[in-house]
Protein backbone atom coordinates (compact mmCIF):
# COMPACT_ATOMS: atom_id res chain seq x y z
CA UNK A 1 0.00 0.00 0.00
CA UNK A 2 3.10 2.04 0.95
CA UNK A 3 4.10 2.21 -2.80
CA UNK A 4 0.91 3.61 -3.74
CA UNK A 5 2.01 6.61 -1.64
CA UNK A 6 5.46 6.69 -2.96
CA UNK A 7 4.11 7.32 -6.53
CA UNK A 8 1.43 9.94 -5.24
CA UNK A 9 3.52 12.45 -5.05
CA UNK A 10 6.70 14.45 -5.76
CA UNK A 11 8.77 14.61 -2.59
CA UNK A 12 10.29 13.02 -0.02
CA UNK A 13 8.94 9.60 1.59
CA UNK A 14 10.35 8.31 4.97
CA UNK A 15 9.64 4.99 5.51
CA UNK A 16 12.30 3.42 7.94
CA UNK A 17 11.82 3.50 11.68
CA UNK A 18 15.14 5.48 12.55
CA UNK A 19 14.84 7.80 9.54
CA UNK A 20 10.63 8.66 11.05
CA UNK A 21 11.89 8.76 14.56
CA UNK A 22 12.89 12.19 15.06
CA UNK A 23 9.47 13.27 13.58
CA UNK A 24 7.46 10.64 15.96
CA UNK A 25 8.82 12.76 19.08
CA UNK A 26 8.24 16.61 19.89
CA UNK A 27 11.36 18.73 21.40
CA UNK A 28 10.77 17.60 24.78
CA UNK A 29 10.38 13.94 24.21
CA UNK A 30 7.13 14.46 26.58
CA UNK A 31 5.24 12.69 24.06
CA UNK A 32 5.95 10.01 20.67
CA UNK A 33 3.67 8.59 18.50
CA UNK A 34 3.67 6.06 15.80
CA UNK A 35 3.11 6.62 11.92
CA UNK A 36 2.90 4.97 8.70
CA UNK A 37 5.19 7.33 7.13
CA UNK A 38 6.59 10.73 7.05
CA UNK A 39 6.12 12.54 3.87
CA UNK A 40 7.98 16.03 2.91
CA UNK A 41 6.02 17.30 -0.10
CA UNK A 42 7.90 19.31 -2.23
CA UNK A 43 4.21 21.82 -3.51
CA UNK A 44 1.14 22.47 -2.21
CA UNK A 45 0.06 19.92 -5.74
CA UNK A 46 2.11 17.59 -3.38
CA UNK A 47 -0.10 18.05 -0.44
CA UNK A 48 -2.91 17.52 -1.59
CA UNK A 49 -2.32 14.28 -3.50
CA UNK A 50 -0.90 12.76 0.20
CA UNK A 51 -4.20 14.12 1.52
CA UNK A 52 -6.41 12.01 -0.89
CA UNK A 53 -4.37 9.04 -0.92
CA UNK A 54 -5.03 9.41 3.05
CA UNK A 55 -8.53 9.65 2.47
CA UNK A 56 -8.36 6.90 0.09
CA UNK A 57 -6.40 4.71 2.65
CA UNK A 58 -8.44 5.48 5.52
CA UNK A 59 -4.96 7.26 7.15
CA UNK A 60 -4.96 10.58 9.22
CA UNK A 61 -2.71 13.70 8.53
CA UNK A 62 -0.11 15.18 10.87
CA UNK A 63 1.03 18.43 9.86
CA UNK A 64 3.98 18.80 11.02
CA UNK A 65 6.53 22.27 10.90
CA UNK A 66 9.74 22.63 12.92
CA UNK A 67 8.26 20.89 16.19
CA UNK A 68 8.83 22.78 18.41
CA UNK A 69 5.68 23.04 20.02
CA UNK A 70 4.82 23.34 23.39
CA UNK A 71 1.55 21.05 23.69
CA UNK A 72 2.12 17.53 21.62
CA UNK A 73 -0.10 18.67 18.81
CA UNK A 74 2.61 17.94 16.38
CA UNK A 75 2.92 14.31 17.42
CA UNK A 76 0.84 11.23 15.81
CA UNK A 77 -0.76 9.40 18.29
CA UNK A 78 0.24 5.50 18.56
CA UNK A 79 -2.58 3.56 16.29
CA UNK A 80 0.52 3.81 13.55
CA UNK A 81 -2.32 5.12 11.02
CA UNK A 82 -1.13 8.66 10.56
CA UNK A 83 0.89 10.31 7.69
CA UNK A 84 3.09 12.49 9.01
CA UNK A 85 3.09 15.62 6.76
CA UNK A 86 6.45 17.83 7.10
CA UNK A 87 6.71 20.86 5.47
CA UNK A 88 10.33 21.32 5.63
CA UNK A 89 11.10 21.14 1.66
CA UNK A 90 8.30 23.79 1.28
CA UNK A 91 10.52 26.56 2.23
CA UNK A 92 10.36 29.20 -0.54
CA UNK A 93 9.80 33.23 -0.33
CA UNK A 94 7.82 33.43 -3.61
CA UNK A 95 7.42 37.07 -3.18
CA UNK A 96 8.90 39.97 -1.43
CA UNK A 97 6.11 43.42 -2.47
CA UNK A 98 7.84 46.27 -0.54
CA UNK A 99 5.41 49.03 -1.36
CA UNK A 100 2.25 46.60 0.14
CA UNK A 101 4.70 45.49 2.73
CA UNK A 102 3.75 42.35 2.13
CA UNK A 103 5.57 38.94 1.54
CA UNK A 104 4.48 35.38 0.55
CA UNK A 105 6.03 32.51 1.70
CA UNK A 106 6.01 28.89 2.02
CA UNK A 107 4.82 27.15 5.39
CA UNK A 108 7.94 25.67 6.20
CA UNK A 109 10.15 28.67 5.87
CA UNK A 110 12.09 28.61 9.06
CA UNK A 111 11.03 31.98 10.88
CA UNK A 112 14.04 33.34 11.30
CA UNK A 113 14.98 33.21 7.56
CA UNK A 114 11.74 35.40 7.04
CA UNK A 115 12.85 37.94 9.50
CA UNK A 116 15.92 38.14 7.68
CA UNK A 117 14.77 38.28 4.20
CA UNK A 118 12.36 41.36 5.32
CA UNK A 119 15.38 42.98 6.84
CA UNK A 120 17.52 42.71 3.56
CA UNK A 121 14.58 44.33 1.98
CA UNK A 122 14.88 47.22 4.82
CA UNK A 123 11.04 45.70 6.39
CA UNK A 124 10.24 43.69 9.55
CA UNK A 125 8.62 41.00 10.54
CA UNK A 126 8.06 41.36 14.32
CA UNK A 127 7.10 37.99 15.08
CA UNK A 128 9.63 36.78 17.80
CA UNK A 129 10.53 33.95 19.85
CA UNK A 130 12.88 31.43 21.19
CA UNK A 131 12.51 28.65 18.67
CA UNK A 132 12.76 31.12 15.83
CA UNK A 133 16.32 28.90 14.39
CA UNK A 134 13.89 25.96 14.20
CA UNK A 135 9.78 27.04 14.03
CA UNK A 136 8.17 27.44 10.60
CA UNK A 137 5.95 29.73 9.43
CA UNK A 138 2.93 27.30 8.93
CA UNK A 139 3.54 25.83 12.60
CA UNK A 140 3.57 29.53 14.05
CA UNK A 141 0.26 30.34 12.31
CA UNK A 142 -1.01 27.03 13.26
CA UNK A 143 -0.40 27.78 16.55
CA UNK A 144 -1.33 31.60 16.46
CA UNK A 145 1.51 31.85 18.11
CA UNK A 146 2.33 35.09 20.11
CA UNK A 147 6.00 35.72 21.87
CA UNK A 148 7.99 38.57 22.66
CA UNK A 149 6.49 41.27 20.31
CA UNK A 150 2.91 41.15 20.80
CA UNK A 151 2.55 43.87 22.65
CA UNK A 152 3.54 46.46 19.67
CA UNK A 153 2.51 43.94 16.93
CA UNK A 154 0.13 40.92 18.04
CA UNK A 155 0.15 37.45 17.60
CA UNK A 156 1.13 35.61 14.19
CA UNK A 157 -2.95 35.91 13.17
CA UNK A 158 -2.43 39.90 13.23
CA UNK A 159 0.72 39.33 11.23
CA UNK A 160 -1.07 37.78 8.37
CA UNK A 161 -3.00 38.74 5.29
CA UNK A 162 -3.64 35.22 3.24
CA UNK A 163 -3.20 31.83 3.33
CA UNK A 164 -2.97 29.08 1.12
CA UNK A 165 -4.88 26.17 2.41
CA UNK A 166 -5.03 22.44 1.71
CA UNK A 167 -8.19 21.25 2.72
CA UNK A 168 -9.56 17.74 4.09
CA UNK A 169 -10.98 17.16 1.54
CA UNK A 170 -7.22 17.22 -0.82
CA UNK A 171 -8.05 20.35 -2.43
CA UNK A 172 -6.15 23.40 -2.67
CA UNK A 173 -7.60 27.04 -1.42
CA UNK A 174 -5.87 30.24 -2.84
CA UNK A 175 -6.59 32.32 -0.38
CA UNK A 176 -2.79 34.71 -0.52
CA UNK A 177 -4.37 38.27 -0.40
CA UNK A 178 -2.57 40.72 0.22
CA UNK A 179 -5.27 43.18 1.73
CA UNK A 180 -5.65 44.92 4.78
CA UNK A 181 -9.18 45.12 4.35
CA UNK A 182 -11.39 42.77 3.01
CA UNK A 183 -15.08 41.80 4.18
CA UNK A 184 -16.10 39.85 1.47
CA UNK A 185 -17.59 36.58 3.49
CA UNK A 186 -17.01 34.36 6.74
CA UNK A 187 -12.86 34.93 7.51
CA UNK A 188 -11.71 31.27 6.29
CA UNK A 189 -8.16 32.70 6.56
CA UNK A 190 -8.79 33.20 10.64
CA UNK A 191 -10.30 29.68 11.30
CA UNK A 192 -6.90 27.84 10.12
CA UNK A 193 -5.06 30.13 11.85
CA UNK A 194 -4.91 28.61 15.73
CA UNK A 195 -6.53 25.62 14.83
CA UNK A 196 -3.05 22.98 15.37
CA UNK A 197 -4.11 21.71 12.18
CA UNK A 198 -7.38 20.06 12.76
CA UNK A 199 -8.99 22.40 9.75
CA UNK A 200 -6.56 21.75 7.18
CA UNK A 201 -2.86 22.43 6.26
CA UNK A 202 -1.23 25.55 5.66
CA UNK A 203 1.03 25.60 2.57
CA UNK A 204 1.99 29.12 2.27
CA UNK A 205 1.04 32.56 3.45
CA UNK A 206 1.24 36.22 2.71
CA UNK A 207 2.69 38.30 5.75
CA UNK A 208 2.88 41.77 7.09
CA UNK A 209 6.13 43.91 6.74
CA UNK A 210 6.62 46.85 8.84
CA UNK A 211 9.55 49.65 8.56
CA UNK A 212 12.81 48.49 10.07
CA UNK A 213 13.38 50.33 13.27
CA UNK A 214 17.22 52.18 13.50
CA UNK A 215 17.67 50.99 17.36
CA UNK A 216 16.39 48.42 19.27
CA UNK A 217 17.39 48.69 22.94
CA UNK A 218 16.34 47.16 26.31
CA UNK A 219 16.65 47.40 30.17
CA UNK A 220 16.51 44.76 32.96
CA UNK A 221 14.85 46.22 36.18
CA UNK A 222 14.66 45.20 39.43
CA UNK A 223 11.08 45.88 40.84
CA UNK A 224 9.83 44.59 44.14
CA UNK A 225 6.57 43.43 43.29
CA UNK A 226 4.13 42.30 40.06
CA UNK A 227 1.85 46.00 40.93
CA UNK A 228 5.35 47.96 40.76
CA UNK A 229 6.17 46.03 37.18
CA UNK A 230 2.21 47.13 36.10
CA UNK A 231 2.79 50.51 36.83
CA UNK A 232 5.85 50.56 35.14
CA UNK A 233 4.00 49.27 31.84
CA UNK A 234 1.86 51.95 32.34
CA UNK A 235 4.22 54.52 32.67
CA UNK A 236 6.06 53.03 29.72
CA UNK A 237 3.25 53.34 27.51
CA UNK A 238 2.30 56.61 29.01
CA UNK A 239 5.60 58.40 27.60
CA UNK A 240 7.00 56.19 24.66
CA UNK A 241 3.74 54.82 23.55
CA UNK A 242 4.38 52.58 20.39
CA UNK A 243 8.14 52.79 20.73
CA UNK A 244 7.85 50.42 23.47
CA UNK A 245 8.20 46.84 21.91
CA UNK A 246 8.36 44.40 24.42
CA UNK A 247 7.37 43.97 28.38
CA UNK A 248 8.65 40.63 29.97
CA UNK A 249 8.43 39.67 33.64
CA UNK A 250 10.49 37.25 35.36
CA UNK A 251 10.62 36.02 38.96
CA UNK A 252 13.98 35.54 41.27
CA UNK A 253 13.07 31.39 40.81
CA UNK A 254 13.88 32.15 37.70
CA UNK A 255 16.89 33.60 37.58
CA UNK A 256 18.00 31.14 40.21
CA UNK A 257 17.08 28.68 38.17
CA UNK A 258 18.59 29.70 34.95
CA UNK A 259 21.90 30.59 36.73
CA UNK A 260 22.00 26.76 37.84
CA UNK A 261 21.59 25.54 34.67
CA UNK A 262 23.96 27.98 32.98
CA UNK A 263 26.52 29.34 35.25
CA UNK A 264 28.32 31.13 32.60
CA UNK A 265 25.58 33.78 31.89
CA UNK A 266 26.05 36.94 34.54
CA UNK A 267 23.13 38.50 35.40
CA UNK A 268 23.09 42.79 34.83
CA UNK A 269 21.72 44.25 37.86
CA UNK A 270 24.19 44.41 40.93
CA UNK A 271 21.30 43.11 43.51
CA UNK A 272 18.86 40.72 43.50
CA UNK A 273 15.26 41.41 44.12
CA UNK A 274 11.79 39.48 43.93
CA UNK A 275 11.13 40.11 40.30
CA UNK A 276 12.95 41.71 37.34
CA UNK A 277 11.45 43.06 34.23
CA UNK A 278 12.94 43.17 30.69
CA UNK A 279 11.90 46.63 28.73
CA UNK A 280 12.81 46.65 24.92
CA UNK A 281 12.00 50.27 23.33
CA UNK A 282 12.53 50.31 19.05
CA UNK A 283 12.87 53.18 17.57
CA UNK A 284 13.06 54.89 14.20
CA UNK A 285 15.69 57.13 14.38
CA UNK A 286 18.29 55.47 16.20
CA UNK A 287 20.38 54.41 19.72
CA UNK A 288 20.76 57.64 21.24
CA UNK A 289 16.77 58.32 20.76
CA UNK A 290 16.06 54.83 22.01
CA UNK A 291 18.74 55.07 25.19
CA UNK A 292 16.60 58.46 25.43
CA UNK A 293 13.10 56.94 25.59
CA UNK A 294 14.25 54.31 27.73
CA UNK A 295 16.03 56.37 30.68
CA UNK A 296 13.26 59.11 30.54
CA UNK A 297 11.22 56.00 31.36
CA UNK A 298 13.26 54.39 33.56
CA UNK A 299 14.18 57.82 35.34
CA UNK A 300 10.55 58.11 36.30
CA UNK A 301 9.67 54.73 37.64
CA UNK A 302 13.20 55.18 39.76
CA UNK A 303 11.54 58.46 41.27
CA UNK A 304 8.45 56.96 42.17
CA UNK A 305 10.22 54.48 44.04
CA UNK A 306 8.71 51.59 41.36
CA UNK A 307 12.32 49.97 40.55
CA UNK A 308 15.09 49.67 43.23
CA UNK A 309 17.75 48.93 40.38
CA UNK A 310 18.24 49.00 36.32
CA UNK A 311 20.78 48.55 33.91
CA UNK A 312 20.22 49.71 30.11
CA UNK A 313 21.97 47.58 27.58
CA UNK A 314 24.99 50.32 25.74
CA UNK A 315 24.78 48.65 22.31
CA UNK A 316 23.02 45.80 20.27
CA UNK A 317 25.70 43.28 21.05
CA UNK A 318 24.28 43.59 25.19
CA UNK A 319 20.74 43.95 23.80
CA UNK A 320 21.33 40.66 22.19
CA UNK A 321 23.16 39.73 25.92
CA UNK A 322 19.54 40.59 27.85
CA UNK A 323 17.61 38.81 25.49
CA UNK A 324 19.77 35.85 25.89
CA UNK A 325 18.82 35.55 29.71
CA UNK A 326 15.08 35.97 28.87
CA UNK A 327 15.45 33.44 25.88
CA UNK A 328 17.21 30.43 27.75
CA UNK A 329 14.62 30.26 29.85
CA UNK A 330 12.71 27.42 27.98
CA UNK A 331 16.25 25.11 27.42
CA UNK A 332 16.88 25.83 31.81
CA UNK A 333 13.89 24.25 32.84
CA UNK A 334 14.82 21.10 30.15
CA UNK A 335 17.75 20.70 31.40
CA UNK A 336 16.47 20.90 35.48
CA UNK A 337 14.27 18.13 34.70
CA UNK A 338 10.16 17.66 35.34
CA UNK A 339 8.08 21.30 34.81
CA UNK A 340 4.60 21.63 35.30
CA UNK A 341 3.75 23.86 32.26
CA UNK A 342 0.59 26.90 32.50
CA UNK A 343 0.29 29.32 29.66
CA UNK A 344 -1.91 31.32 31.03
CA UNK A 345 -3.59 34.67 30.37
CA UNK A 346 -5.82 37.18 32.32
CA UNK A 347 -6.41 40.44 32.21
CA UNK A 348 -3.15 42.18 33.45
CA UNK A 349 -4.89 44.61 36.19
CA UNK A 350 -5.66 40.86 37.97
CA UNK A 351 -2.04 39.24 37.71
CA UNK A 352 -0.92 40.97 40.97
CA UNK A 353 -3.77 39.42 43.55
CA UNK A 354 -3.89 36.31 40.90
CA UNK A 355 -0.29 35.57 41.58
CA UNK A 356 -0.55 35.90 45.22
CA UNK A 357 -3.36 33.89 45.68
CA UNK A 358 -2.17 30.89 43.64
CA UNK A 359 1.04 30.90 45.12
CA UNK A 360 -0.36 30.68 48.53
CA UNK A 361 -2.62 28.19 47.56
CA UNK A 362 0.06 26.16 45.81
CA UNK A 363 2.88 26.37 48.14
CA UNK A 364 0.64 25.66 51.40
CA UNK A 365 -0.48 22.33 49.88
CA UNK A 366 2.96 21.26 48.47
CA UNK A 367 5.95 22.39 50.19
CA UNK A 368 8.16 20.76 47.65
CA UNK A 369 6.88 22.74 44.76
CA UNK A 370 8.95 25.95 42.94
CA UNK A 371 7.28 28.17 41.54
CA UNK A 372 8.69 29.51 37.99
CA UNK A 373 6.77 32.43 36.88
CA UNK A 374 7.99 34.41 34.30
CA UNK A 375 6.81 35.68 30.30
CA UNK A 376 5.17 38.16 28.77
CA UNK A 377 3.63 40.50 31.28
CA UNK A 378 2.90 42.94 28.77
CA UNK A 379 0.65 41.13 26.94
CA UNK A 380 -1.42 39.47 29.90
CA UNK A 381 0.04 36.36 29.36
CA UNK A 382 2.66 34.25 31.95
CA UNK A 383 4.22 31.48 31.94
CA UNK A 384 3.00 29.81 35.78
CA UNK A 385 4.77 26.97 35.65
CA UNK A 386 5.93 24.76 38.50
CA UNK A 387 8.95 22.67 39.39
CA UNK A 388 10.34 20.52 41.77
CA UNK A 389 12.36 21.71 44.73
CA UNK A 390 16.21 20.37 45.16
CA UNK A 391 15.14 16.61 46.32
CA UNK A 392 11.70 16.37 45.17
CA UNK A 393 11.51 13.36 42.71
CA UNK A 394 9.70 14.19 38.91
CA UNK A 395 7.84 11.16 39.85
CA UNK A 396 5.83 12.77 42.70
CA UNK A 397 5.08 15.99 40.33
CA UNK A 398 4.02 13.70 37.63
CA UNK A 399 1.25 12.49 40.26
CA UNK A 400 0.27 15.42 41.73
CA UNK A 401 0.55 17.84 38.41
CA UNK A 402 -3.18 17.26 37.94
CA UNK A 403 -4.08 18.66 40.83
CA UNK A 404 -2.27 21.73 40.56
CA UNK A 405 -2.90 22.10 37.11
CA UNK A 406 -6.36 22.65 38.61
CA UNK A 407 -5.42 24.86 41.02
CA UNK A 408 -4.02 27.37 38.65
CA UNK A 409 -6.43 26.74 36.04
CA UNK A 410 -9.84 27.40 38.09
CA UNK A 411 -8.37 30.25 39.56
CA UNK A 412 -7.30 31.47 35.73
CA UNK A 413 -11.35 30.63 34.72
CA UNK A 414 -12.31 32.37 38.11
CA UNK A 415 -10.38 35.64 36.53
CA UNK A 416 -11.63 35.63 33.34
CA UNK A 417 -8.55 34.08 31.74
CA UNK A 418 -7.30 31.46 29.73
CA UNK A 419 -5.89 28.25 29.51
CA UNK A 420 -3.64 28.41 26.73
CA UNK A 421 -2.59 31.95 25.96
CA UNK A 422 -0.42 31.32 22.98
CA UNK A 423 0.92 27.24 22.75
CA UNK A 424 -2.59 25.61 21.56
CA UNK A 425 -4.27 22.94 23.77
CA UNK A 426 -2.75 20.18 21.63
CA UNK A 427 -3.37 17.40 23.78
CA UNK A 428 -2.08 18.87 26.71
CA UNK A 429 -4.73 20.64 27.56
CA UNK A 430 -7.39 19.63 25.04
CA UNK A 431 -9.45 17.98 28.00
CA UNK A 432 -8.98 20.54 30.50
CA UNK A 433 -10.70 22.92 27.61
CA UNK A 434 -14.34 21.32 28.34
CA UNK A 435 -14.32 22.27 31.93
CA UNK A 436 -13.51 25.67 31.65
CA UNK A 437 -15.91 26.13 27.72
CA UNK A 438 -19.46 26.60 28.02
CA UNK A 439 -21.75 23.75 26.14
CA UNK A 440 -23.23 26.71 23.18
CA UNK A 441 -19.18 27.57 22.45
CA UNK A 442 -18.59 23.54 22.55
CA UNK A 443 -21.43 23.17 19.73
CA UNK A 444 -20.18 25.92 17.90
CA UNK A 445 -16.45 24.90 17.75
CA UNK A 446 -17.70 21.39 17.18
CA UNK A 447 -19.56 22.65 14.62
CA UNK A 448 -16.59 24.21 12.35
CA UNK A 449 -14.12 21.04 12.88
CA UNK A 450 -17.14 18.99 11.35
CA UNK A 451 -17.87 21.45 8.57
CA UNK A 452 -14.09 21.18 7.71
CA UNK A 453 -13.36 18.04 8.47
CA UNK A 454 -16.16 15.82 8.03
CA UNK A 455 -13.92 12.10 8.44
CA UNK A 456 -12.28 13.35 10.87
CA UNK A 457 -8.36 12.94 9.27
CA UNK A 458 -6.98 15.85 9.77
CA UNK A 459 -4.58 15.73 13.27
CA UNK A 460 -7.11 13.46 15.43
CA UNK A 461 -6.63 13.63 19.12
CA UNK A 462 -5.14 17.34 18.82
CA UNK A 463 -7.01 20.78 20.10
CA UNK A 464 -10.90 21.52 19.52
CA UNK A 465 -10.71 18.34 16.77
CA UNK A 466 -10.76 16.04 19.84
CA UNK A 467 -13.54 16.92 22.30
P1 LIG B 1 5.07 22.36 15.19
O1 LIG B 1 5.49 22.15 16.60
O2 LIG B 1 5.68 21.49 14.17
O3 LIG B 1 3.48 22.22 15.10
C1 LIG B 1 2.64 22.91 15.99
C2 LIG B 1 1.17 22.70 15.58
O4 LIG B 1 0.94 23.27 14.29
C3 LIG B 1 0.76 21.24 15.43
O5 LIG B 1 -0.60 21.16 15.74
C4 LIG B 1 0.94 20.95 13.96
O6 LIG B 1 0.10 19.89 13.52
C5 LIG B 1 0.52 22.27 13.36
N1 LIG B 1 1.16 22.60 12.09
C6 LIG B 1 2.48 22.78 11.83
N2 LIG B 1 2.66 23.17 10.56
C7 LIG B 1 1.43 23.22 10.00
C8 LIG B 1 0.95 23.56 8.70
N3 LIG B 1 1.77 23.93 7.74
N4 LIG B 1 -0.38 23.49 8.48
C9 LIG B 1 -1.24 23.13 9.46
N5 LIG B 1 -0.85 22.79 10.69
C10 LIG B 1 0.48 22.86 10.96
N6 LIG B 1 5.42 29.72 21.39
C11 LIG B 1 4.88 30.93 21.56
O7 LIG B 1 3.74 31.14 21.16
N7 LIG B 1 5.56 31.93 22.18
C12 LIG B 1 6.82 31.76 22.63
O8 LIG B 1 7.40 32.68 23.20
C13 LIG B 1 7.44 30.49 22.43
N8 LIG B 1 8.69 30.29 22.86
C14 LIG B 1 9.27 29.06 22.64
C15 LIG B 1 10.57 28.87 23.06
C16 LIG B 1 11.21 27.66 22.84
C17 LIG B 1 12.63 27.47 23.28
C18 LIG B 1 10.50 26.61 22.20
C19 LIG B 1 11.16 25.30 21.91
C20 LIG B 1 9.19 26.79 21.81
C21 LIG B 1 8.55 28.02 22.03
N9 LIG B 1 7.24 28.24 21.64
C22 LIG B 1 6.67 29.47 21.80
C23 LIG B 1 6.43 27.14 21.08
C24 LIG B 1 6.61 26.92 19.58
O9 LIG B 1 7.83 27.37 19.13
C25 LIG B 1 5.51 27.59 18.79
O10 LIG B 1 4.29 27.00 19.12
C26 LIG B 1 5.69 27.54 17.28
O11 LIG B 1 4.73 28.40 16.70
C27 LIG B 1 5.53 26.14 16.69
O12 LIG B 1 6.01 26.13 15.37
P2 LIG B 1 6.54 24.78 14.71
O13 LIG B 1 6.86 25.05 13.29
O14 LIG B 1 7.61 24.18 15.52
O15 LIG B 1 5.22 23.88 14.79
C1 LIG C 1 8.58 31.48 26.32
O1 LIG C 1 7.92 32.51 26.40
C2 LIG C 1 7.92 30.24 25.78
O2 LIG C 1 9.79 31.44 26.58
C3 LIG C 1 8.15 29.03 26.65
O3 LIG C 1 6.58 30.46 25.50
C4 LIG C 1 7.44 29.05 27.96
O4 LIG C 1 8.88 27.40 28.91
C5 LIG C 1 7.76 27.90 28.91
O5 LIG C 1 6.87 27.54 29.68
ZN1 LIG D 1 5.93 32.51 25.88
Amino acid sequence: MLETLRSAFAGRLLLDDAEKAPYLTDWRSKWTGRALAVVQPDSAADVAAVVRWCIANDAVVVPQGGNTGMSGAATPDDSGRAVVVSLARMNRIRDLDAINNTMTVEAGCVLQSIQEEAERNDRLFPLSLSAEGSCMIGGNLSTNAGGVGVLRFGNARDLCLGLEVVTAEGEIWNGLRGLRKDNSGYDLRDLFIGAEGTLGIITAATLKLFPLPRARLCAWASVANVDDALAILALAQQKIGARLTAFELMSNNCVDLLLEQFPALRWPTSERSAWYVLLEVSDPDGDIEANAALESVLELAFEKSLLSDATIATNLSQTHEFWALRENMGEAQVKAGKNIKHDISVPISKFPSFIAATNALIESQFSDARMIVFGHLGDGNLHYNVSPKTGATGERFTQIEPAINRIVHDAVDACGGSISAEHGLGVLRRNEALRYKSDVEMKLQRAIKHALDPRGIMNPGKGMGAV
